[in-house]
């Protein structure tokens, strides 16, 4: 039965940096999730189209699938292609939308934070480029969200998601795929699976931590079924609700239990993990920590080993907040080299219009044009498969990528849980003398640019601001922006880069003590926010 049922706007329903976030407890308020579906309907006309659906298991993904499901229905939509059990990883479901043409995806997923009733919950919309929907258009789904006055929706059992192959709900197609097999083929046409397979026959030792989020099936197929690593190299490899309360963000503060075993004695000889949708990836030696700058750079530098791209590459592109460590590899390679603002769908139209071919971000997201979202098995794959044809270790490839490119140190500091109103108080106050600080001595530094950062896509000639920066005559940097990601609150990030060619091997906190220092002072953190010191250092 179609139902038409009346409603009343909800007035936060804007998309942040990838998609919309909130608190489990906002999303399960009545009515909350379907407005915001229906803003996106009512926006794109979804009648006749098919779209991808699936999710990284936390918890609300199957009570939203299932009303996804019964309201596309209502509103005309064609097929529906959706992960068993409502899996997908984020990358997986790029893949989809790219491989069976679709006309785009919804992913329910809050990707890096936290899930359960008290965590959060999330909605990734992708349109059939691959990636996320444009800033444009994410606006005029806020604008549709707050004049919002009924939604449609097709009153039915739940659907089973369990069961593969096709049924019928209405007039839609409903078709169950497996959410791994086209993925695994799709990286085992882009990477040389047989060097990987003799390197772990040789011994090879791995252990990947999937953090009780969505890429545990993904990597026990790919890296101990197919390429032969020991069996329970993948650890926390079973989707959880709440991720067994685990904050699925692999970095060195909550991949706790991947960093004790990679610090420890008898450490295996590579370690990795995932975030909870799983495009964000950490990659550890023994004993040492690849930051995701270096390890777009280091790819980028080594793209000739790789199957797939071996016969060149086009460009790459990095987010603003990300080191420069990849453009002095650009140069070297003489191939394109873009910066843009933080988050992900900055990179489609570049993708798209063949100017790049890799991109990354700082926060633990690397790429390429195999799809339209950031991949973090993709860029395991992609250093295993460095590993197994130069036969070096991970900190024999990154001491040498310094000694030949410089070593920026680099670190993040973020300053969690500002009243928003502080927080953007903070930005004005420095967008207000950010200028004035060029030519200025700080410090030990002299400031070369000083600047609010403003991006121009030069395929769409879209304009967009993201944070601010100060760039100093020695190449180092300090970056300033608020998160788009939090669900909650504001959340100030602080980024540091400081560029060294000789001194390669001092500790990354010393080497950009005292530009935080200066960064505390230029934004009057302490003082504005009462904040000595960052809540979370990466
Ligand atoms: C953060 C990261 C950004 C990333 C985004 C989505 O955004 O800084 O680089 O693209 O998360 O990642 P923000 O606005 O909070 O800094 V994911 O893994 O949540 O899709
Ligand atoms: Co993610």
């Amino acid at each position: 039965m179609f139902e038409v049922v009346k409603t009343t706007p909800y007035n936060d329903q804007k998309m942040g940096t990838a998609g919309l976030r909130k608190k489990s407890k906002v999303v399960m308020q009545q009515n909350y999730f379907e407005n915001f579906l229906q803003s996106i309907f009512n926006v794109i006309n979804p009648q006749g189209k098919t779209f991808v659906v699936g999710g990284d298991g936390r918890f609300y993904n199957d009570i939203a699938i299932q009303k996804l499901i019964k309201m596309a229905v209502a509103n005309g939509v064609k097929k529906l292609i959706i992960g068993q059990k409502g899996y997908l990883s984020t990358p997986a479901s790029s893949n989809l939308i790219l491989k069976r043409h679709t006309d785009g995806a919804f992913v329910l997923t809050a990707s890096h934070n936290p899930g359960g009733e008290n965590g959060d919950f999330g909605i990734k919309y992708a349109t059939e480029t691959g990636g996320q929907c444009s800033g444009a258009v994410s606006d005029k789904i806020y604008e549709q969200s707050k004049q919002i006055s009924e939604y449609k929706i097709y009153t039915a059992d739940d659907i089973n998601l369990e069961k593969l192959g096709t049924q019928k709900l209405g007039d839609m197609e409903i078709e169950i795929i497996n959410p791994i097999n086209d993925y695994v083929e799709m990286m085992a046409g882009i990477f040389d699976f047989d060097a990987i397979k003799k390197l772990f026959a040789n011994g090879f030792t791995v252990v990947f931590d999937a953090m009780n989020a969505v890429t545990g099936p993904y990597a026990i197929e790919i890296f101990e079924n197919i390429l032969g690593a020991k069996k329970g190299s993948v650890k926390n490899a079973i989707p959880m609700k709440d991720f067994g309360g685990l904050h699925p963000d692999p970095n060195l503060v909550y991949a706790k239990e991947l960093l004790a075993t990679m610090f420890g004695d008898n450490a295996p000889d590579f370690g990795a993990a995932n975030d909870g949708d799983g495009d964000r990836n950490m990659i550890l030696g023994k004993k040492f920590f690849v930051t995701p700058s270096d390890s777009l750079a280091i790819l980028t530098d080594h793209y000739n080993l790789i199957p797939a791209y071996k016969n060149g590459i086009y460009g790459v592109a990095k987010s603003m907040a990300t080191s420069t460590a990849v453009e002095r590899v650009a140069k070297k390679h003489n191939i394109g080299y873009y910066e843009v603002p933080t988050g992900w769908k900055y990179f489609v139209n570049l993708m798209d219009s063949k100017r790049i071919t890799f991109c990354g971000e700082e926060s633990f997201g690397t790429g390429s044009s195999h799809i339209r979202e950031k991949d973090g098995i993709w860029a395991i794959l992609f250093w295993l498969n460095i590993i197994a044809a130069t036969g070096k270790s991970v900190e024999q490839i990154t001491r040498e990528h310094w000694a030949k490119y410089g070593r920026s140190y680099y670190m993040r500091f973020d300053f969690d849980g500002i009243a928003t109103d502080v927080a953007n108080e903070l930005m004005k106050n420095l967008e207000n003398k950010i200028s004035s600080l060029n030519g200025k001595t700080l410090g030990s530094f002299k400031v070369a640019l000083a600047e609010v950062f403003t991006y121009k896509d030069p395929v769409d000639f879209s304009e967009t601001t993201n944070g601010m920066r100060i760039v100093m005559d020695d190449g180092s940097r300090i970056v300033f922006r608020l998160s788009g990601t939090s669900s909650s609150g504001a959340t100030l990030r602080v980024y540091l880069e400081k560029i060294e060619h000789n001194n390669l091997d001092a500790q990354s906190r010393d080497m950009v003590d005292e530009l935080l220092k200066i960064a505390m002072d230029v934004a009057e953190i302490e003082n504005r926010t009462g904040k000595k010191e960052a809540d979370l250092t990466t």
